[in-house]
């Protein structure tokens, strides 16, 4: 990918920021590091290119807020000699198995440095050895709550460790599929697999494509072996390509199958899965005499090895097949056991299917950020932005005072924020511009701004940001505080997950699912694919039960508003009704929820 030197960066400004951490050095300097590898995150260009010449790459450089003289000497030191000296000299003094701690949730650097100092830990093995052999417990601030809480978060980590993060993985097949469609714009060649299906972490990557050129069929497999990024070649062979590839650190197997049109459908349902939904449709074809597999629909149930190449009754459209079955089309998203038909009837499958979220049906976002924090874009640029967008409504929502890291407004820069945003909103004719701020939800559920200041804002998205290892009573208390709270509209990110690497706060969905329907307080999916949160089984306890849902990006840039269909997705495999979606309503229906939520809330 062209931003890995942007990537590398970044890593090492957190490792100087974890290292000095870890040192027990000075946590200015590391809050300083840590903003500077935030704001070479936010970058969309790659940092070597800001400039054709080092002086003016240095004064791009020193324009970037959260980027001062010494980041820019570090990254000018990293663009000419490939490192950084100060991280250099952290990485020899820190074992390199202690960052990978870091990433144990509930395990913070003073936590770290201690079994580090005291027991000699140097990495997650022997932080496992130094559990079971019961020392961590005995160590000071190392209950067995806490020595409890290490162990099931080290069993998420080996869970979740060989599975790459969609965020991570839908980039890169995109990318292999537009390399494939410009090799052969003729061809067809689709995503398929769990990242189709909208599967928030993925094994490996599945593309299918078809051409009726055996010739051009190669010229593709040639493509997909040769490409940059691919470190070994698995299979190479007519009709299916296994490599290996290297993306932004991570290590990950795509698949290509390359069959002829006329099997397209057929192949790209096959490919698409789940394996379930694979075995279900079988089934339903068998029922009707016939059989069902990578090559098409066909008569007779029979299973014969020449259907490669033969003629089905169905195969170049996966629609036909849904057709020739008697089902209704279903989407990848809800190709899972839970919307297997036989389970959940045909009717109540094919009122679900009317209902479910579209991604053309958003049309608010309500909850995003500006430079008043820590956002990429002036108010001016976000409506632009909006615009361009096909928004109807957008709300800036700000980080609250507490949130020291990303900017967050005292009251007082808050109202001139609000006053500003106003007077914004009042020249606009075709956006509802919605004055709003993100208000941390403090550990003990109180929030961050009083009520009184809360009722000035037109939207009031609520969100964790600390303290997000809480045991499950607490963590619960905090959030239904919020949810309860009648200034709150949005429980933002509830949990605070980082998908695959920090579980979050683990509430009890049902209590707040409950809450926020009698209070008429939306939860939030937050479409950021590094956090979707909440997840996809969460969100479908809140489908059950009827409560409203809010899909925003929590854009900080203008690519971060392209999170939305990842979010929409996600909501798509919880079976989520547009209706429940406040951003899918009309403007004036979202405006009186927004006065008074409880509006919204069940049995209104
Ligand atoms: P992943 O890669 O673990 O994230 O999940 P998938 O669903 O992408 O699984 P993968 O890559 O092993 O296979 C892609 C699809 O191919 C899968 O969803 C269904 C189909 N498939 C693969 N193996 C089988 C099988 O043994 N039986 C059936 N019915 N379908 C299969
Ligand atoms: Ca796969
Ligand atoms: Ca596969
Ligand atoms: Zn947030």
């Amino acid at each position: 990918m062209s931003n890995d030197v942007n990537k590398a960066l970044q890593r090492a400004f957190e490792e100087l920021a974890d290292g000095l951490d870890l040192l027990g050095e000075s946590s200015f300097r590391s809050a300083s590091h840590r903003r500077v590898a935030r704001a070479i995150g936010d970058l969309t260009a790659p940092i070597d290119q800001l400039g054709d010449d080092p002086a003016q790459l240095r004064a791009r450089l020193e324009a970037i807020p959260g980027i001062g003289e010494g980041a820019t000497r570090r990254i000018l030191e990293f663009v000419e000699h490939g490192e950084i000296a100060d991280h250099v000299e952290i990485l020899e003094r820190v074992p390199g198995g202690l960052f990978q701690l870091l990433q144990v949730p509930g395990l913070g650097p003073k936590a770290v440095r201690t079994l580090w100092q005291e027991l000699g830990v140097q990495g997650v093995d022997d932080l496992r050895r130094e559990l079971d052999s019961g020392r961590v417990e005995s160590l000071p601030r190392m209950g067995r709550k806490t020595v409890q809480n290490l162990r099931s978060a080290l069993e998420f980590l080996t869970r979740t460790r060989d599975r790459l993060p969609v965020a991570l993985a839908m980039p890169l097949a995109l990318d292999l599929r537009d390399g494939l469609r410009s090799v052969e714009p003729e061809a067809r060649v689709e995503i398929a697999g769990s990242l189709r299906r909208g599967v928030e972490t993925i094994g490996d990557l599945d593309l299918v494509a078809a051409h009726h050129d055996p010739a051009a069929r190669r010229r593709l497999a040639e493509a997909f072996v040769n490409d940059g990024r691919v470190t070994d070649v698995l299979a190479s062979g007519e009709r299916k390509c296994s490599v290996r590839l290297s993306a932004g650190g991570h290590a990950i197997q795509a698949d290509l199958r390359l069959g002829e049109p006329a099997a397209f459908g057929a192949a790209l349902h096959y490919f698409t899965g789940s394996k379930e939904h694979n075995v279900l449709m079988r089934q339903i074809a068998i029922g009707f005499g016939r059989r069902l597999n990578e090559y098409g629909l066909f008569e007779g149930d029979e299973p014969r090895p020449q259907d490669h190449g033969g003629t089905p009754l169905a195969g170049a459209e996966e629609a036909e097949l849904y057709d020739a079955l008697g089902l209704p089309f279903i989407p990848a998203e809800l190709r899972e056991e839970a919307f297997d038909p036989a389970r959940v009837g045909l009717e109540a499958l094919r009122d679900l299917l009317a209902r479910l979220i579209d991604e053309d049906q958003i049309v608010a976002d309500l909850h995003t950020h500006s430079t008043a924090s820590d956002g990429r874009h002036s108010l001016e640029e976000l409506v632009a932005i909006a615009r361009r967008r096909g928004l109807a409504v957008l709300a800036v929502t700000d980080h609250s005072r507490s949130s020291v890291l990303a900017g967050g407004l005292e009251i007082d820069a808050l109202r001139e924020h609000v006053a500003a945003i106003r007077e914004l909103a009042a020249g606009l004719d075709d956006l509802v511009l919605l004055a709003g701020a993100e208000v941390d939800i403090l550990p003990d559920g109180s929030l961050d701004y009083p009520d009184e200041v809360l009722a000035e804002l037109d939207v009031v998205v609520a969100s964790p940001h600390v303290s997000l290892s809480q045991d499950r009573a607490t963590a619960t208390r905090r959030l239904l505080a919020a949810i309860r709270n009648p200034h709150v509209h949005i429980l933002g990110h509830p949990t605070g997950r980082i998908v695959g690497r920090r579980r979050g706060l683990q509430p009890d969905i049902d209590a707040l699912c409950a809450a926020a329907s009698e209070h008429g307080t939306a939860l939030e999916l937050n479409a950021n694919p590094r956090r979707l949160d909440l997840d996809d089984a969460a969100l479908r306890r809140a489908v059950e039960v009827g409560c409203l849902v809010a899909i925003d990006t929590d854009a900080h840039s203008d690519a971060q508003f392209g999170y939305l269909s990842y979010g929409v997705r996600t909501a798509r495999r919880a079976g989520l009704p547009a209706d429940s979606c406040v951003n899918t309503w009309e403007p004036e229906r979202l405006r009186d929820w927004l006065a008074d939520k409880s509006v919204g809330a069940r049995g209104r």
